[in-house]
């Protein structure tokens, strides 16, 4: 009887060890993403999972969640950090409050301009920007364009940091943000991505910011028509997956996965220059009015508060900031 039970449990384990192998192997991991279909972002993830399973034989498979449909970016975050979710397409915004060293691209004016922002990111900043990410639980991928951000509202067009004065503008949630509009004097509304166009319809915000494709895409542009060209913010996105689910794999297999990534990244960032230009045109053909601002510097200087409250809050992270300052 003993022995009968000991073949029973050496079974049974036998069953449960070959059940959870295939569970691992077989998995289909879950991907989040924030944008509609036709999107430079939605295409290039779509184009990960194709290249995902086509590489690896269809030993990893991706399926791909847009339009947040599996919840809001900060949850998502959460999510693929302690696991829920394996793999998502964020905006360095949101992750910006978990890691520092990550917060640093969220500074107004930080990058000179998008390939400034990407010589930092091919360099030693970028991978101080990786390191913290991953002890974070999210391991980097590949890097996408979002071009530049800038100001829009139902109002007036900002020509100088007083045009903000109070006004209420929306933010994606990261105190940086909030700090930014502050110190224009202007009142902070960090909200959801998905609540924006009503809020701005209904008048609970007077304007938001975002780059040209989000602005179009989203319809914001039909509530808020006065684009002022800032450019304040230079965020990258990330393409990141799970820790524990990159430490589980291969060598191999975190090989394909990154080229697969990688290969969707420069997919994404040339249909990102050309949806720019696209959105751009449409939105202005649709009446919208553009307000050019040659001279920057009297908004960079209003940041100073950002800079110090970052510095004070993070003093390790100086030689981060000077570092991709002195970058050429
Ligand atoms: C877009 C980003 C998206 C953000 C959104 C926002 O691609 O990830 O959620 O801005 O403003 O440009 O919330």
């Amino acid at each position: 009887m003993k022995h009968l039970k000991r073949i029973g449990l050496f079974v049974a384990t036998v069953v449960l060890i070959i059940g959870f192998s295939v569970s691992v192997q077989a998995k289909e991991w879950r991907g989040w993403n924030i944008h509609v279909a036709g999107y430079p972002n939605t295409v290039a993830m779509d184009k990960f999972a194709e290249l995902l399973s086509e590489k690896s034989g269809g030993k990893m498979t991706l399926k791909m969640y847009h339009s947040g449909t599996l919840g809001s970016q900060p949850d998502a975050i959460e999510q693929v950090r302690i696991g829920g979710l394996e793999i998502g397409n964020f905006n360095m915004g949101p992750i910006g409050p978990i890691v520092p060293e990550a917060n640093v691209v969220s500074l107004p004016f930080i990058f000179k301009d998008v390939d400034h922002m990407w010589r930092v990111l091919d360099g030693e900043a970028g991978k101080m920007m990786e390191a913290g990410l991953a002890k974070k639980g999210l391991v980097t991928l590949a890097w996408y364009d979002a071009g530049a951000r800038s100001f829009y509202n139902s109002k007036k067009p900002i020509e100088a940091p007083a045009d903000v004065g109070g006004m209420k503008v929306r933010v994606m949630n990261n105190d940086l943000y909030s700090g930014m509009i502050s110190a224009l004097g202007g009142n902070p509304s960090p909200m959801a991505f998905a609540e924006v166009y009503q809020s701005l319809k209904t008048g609970v915000v007077d304007g938001a910011e975002n780059n040209w494709p989000s602005y179009e895409s989203t319809g914001h542009y039909e509530v808020a028509p006065i684009y002022s060209n800032s450019q304040h913010l230079i965020i990258p996105e990330i393409v990141c997956i799970n820790a524990d689910v990159w430490k589980s794999l291969s060598p191999e297999d975190q090989k394909i996965l990154k080229e697969a990534a990688q290969e969707s990244a420069i997919l994404q960032r040339d249909l990102w220059k050309k949806r720019e230009k696209a959105s751009e045109e449409k939105v202005l053909a649709a009446g919208v009015k553009l307000n050019e601002i040659p001279d920057k510097s009297a908004f960079q200087a209003a940041m100073k508060p950002v800079y110090d409250k970052y510095l004070k809050d993070n003093p390790d992270l100086k030689p981060l900031v000077e570092l991709i300052q002195a970058t050429p």
